[in-house]
């Protein structure tokens, strides 16, 4: 946290000057000239006529990285240079995609500018691509952002030229019909417009996008993935990723910062078709420019970024850690690709963030004895006969197993793996005995299905592990056997 001021608009002063304005035509209603002796504001140039000094080549950068702040300089011509590329590339762990880009990267090179600049933006369309492309940036005034003055054949250079008006962090992308398809497949980045003196200094600065891909094939499945028209139209992404693939932002490519640093993030939503709501897990930001405008907010969890549009986000690194970066419409996270990493270094600070400092055993809604670790477990009832121990074992089912596994044994597809006809069950006695004494995680087939999932260890006596067991291998179309509490303890001892 902190509470530095933080303006992107520069329409700050304006509005103080309006402020004053009004306060002194309140005030001299009563006390004749009482602001008179004021000297008159300083005057904020319209943007429209700061003047352009000198020359300069634009640095452009390759996400996740943004080029050098624009601090005090006086607004200037700034020469873009940028060259679209069609070329494949890897989506994830053996899926290829063959990506449209901006300067060969998805998304395209971070642009950085004040307001004030005078953009000569020279686009070239490299000779090996097969398709015509343009740019339409959100940061210009003008009939379709620039896209129609920049329409450009394979082989071909065009120029064009604008004055940039509003601060703010703008989204560009490719315009060239079909857009969607364009846009899909990759074409899109973000244009800074700094405001006058800058923004106000941080230690880490890094570029993020978004955007949703459709693929022919599912999520995973292998090989050169085409583009999907279809499913683009039905917005159905295979993969919702940051900086165009999976894992761009994790492990080595994580992002890294140390504990008393501030990190900004630029972060953009190539779209075309899903909204994000961004995250970072264990963070708060400290400030928010909404929608990358000049509205700031403060202490946000998540903020809303549509397709189309982009954020500016910074918050303090106080303790170290793995912080993930989410689309929190979760299952595009957990399923689709959208993660990444920002990994602070440090020392710890206990007095912000404890760690762990005890454990106990937590068992979801309709389970069983909480027991803290090393406490003994009742004694249950002691079955006589095979009915006894299914009707003992089919409670013990209801109170423990029932809210992951479901009331007749069915499970949950890509969750819960089915206990009815389970072959895995019926297959190894002592290995479903395990899984109940010690819990199971990692991959497991079950009657043709992958699960891949956690089962705690359930704290449960070697009576009720056997009549639970003998009630499921009793049910359901299961192999009617019976399990006695001494298979469990002969299990337990391993
Ligand atoms: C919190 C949810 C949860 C609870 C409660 C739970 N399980 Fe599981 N169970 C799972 C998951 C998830 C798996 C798959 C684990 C994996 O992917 O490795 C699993 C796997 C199994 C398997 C092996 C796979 C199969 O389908 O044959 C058996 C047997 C099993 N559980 C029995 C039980 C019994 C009996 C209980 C109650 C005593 C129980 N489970 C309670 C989640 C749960
Ligand atoms: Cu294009």
């Amino acid at each position: 946290m902190s509470f530095i001021l933080y303006p992107i608009s520069s329409s700050n002063t304006y509005t103080m000057t309006r402020l004053k304005f009004l306060f002194c035509v309140f005030l001299s209603a009563w006390l004749l000239n009482a602001c008179s002796s004021s000297t008159p504001e300083q005057t904020k140039i319209p943007p429209t006529e700061i003047k352009v000094v000198g020359e300069s080549i634009a640095e452009l950068t390759s996400p996740p990285l943004v080029p050098k702040p624009i601090g005090n300089r006086e607004a200037t011509k700034l020469i873009v240079n940028m060259e679209i590329v069609e070329k494949e590339g890897t989506m994830a762990d053996g899926v290829k995609y063959l990506y449209w880009t901006f300067n060969g990267t998805v998304p395209g090179s971070f642009i950085r500018t004040r307001v004030g600049d005078e953009v000569e933006f020279h686009l070239k369309n490299h000779p090996n691509n097969k398709l015509p492309h343009n740019i339409d940036l959100h940061a210009v005034t003008g009939t379709g952002g620039g896209a129609a003055s920049s329409f450009v054949a394979p082989g071909h250079e065009v120029t064009f030229s604008f004055k940039v008006l509003n601060p703010g962090l703008f989204v560009y992308h490719c315009a060239t019909a079909p857009v969607a398809m364009h846009i899909a497949n990759g074409m899109y980045g973000l244009i800074l417009v700094e405001p006058e003196g800058g923004l106000p200094p941080v230690d880490k600065e890094y570029y993020i996008m978004q955007g949703d891909f459709y693929t022919k094939g599912k999520n995973g499945d292998p090989g050169l993935q085409p583009f999907d028209m279809q499913k683009a139209v039905d917005e159905r992404p295979d993969y919702v990723v940051f900086n165009g693939r999976v894992g761009s932002l994790t492990g080595d490519n994580s992002l890294k910062a140390k504990v008393g640093e501030t990190v900004r993030l630029f972060v953009g939503n190539g779209g075309p078709n899903m909204v994000s709501s961004f995250h970072v897990i264990g963070e708060i930001f400290d400030h928010v420019n909404v929608e990358g405008g000049g509205l700031v907010n403060h202490n946000v969890q998540t903020t809303l970024i549509p397709a189309g549009g982009a954020s500016i986000v910074d918050f303090k690194c106080e303790v170290p850690g793995t912080f993930v970066i989410v689309d929190h419409s979760i299952t595009r996270t957990f399923n689709k690709g959208s993660l990444g990493m920002l990994t602070v270094t440090g020392d710890e600070n206990k007095q912000i963030y404890s760690g762990k400092q005890t454990e106990g055993i937590y068992q979801p809604e309709g389970s069983t004895i909480q027991n803290m670790p090393g406490e003994k477990v009742p004694d249950a009832p002691k079955a006589t006969s095979h009915e006894e121990r299914v009707a003992l074992g089919k409670s013990v089912f209801a109170k423990t197993c029932q809210a992951c596994h479901q009331e007749n044994g069915q499970g949950i597809p890509n969750a819960f793996p089915p206990l009815a006809k389970s072959d895995f069950l019926n297959a190894d006695v002592n290995r479903a005995i395990g899984v109940v004494l010690h819990g199971k995680t990692g991959e497991v087939m079950v009657n043709g299905a992958k699960f891949n999932g956690v089962m705690p260890a359930q704290v449960l006596s070697d009576e009720e592990i056997a009549n639970v067991l003998t009630f499921v291998y009793s049910s359901w179309g299961n192999k009617k056997q019976e399990i006695k509490p001494a298979m469990v303890a002969s299990q337990r001892a391993h």
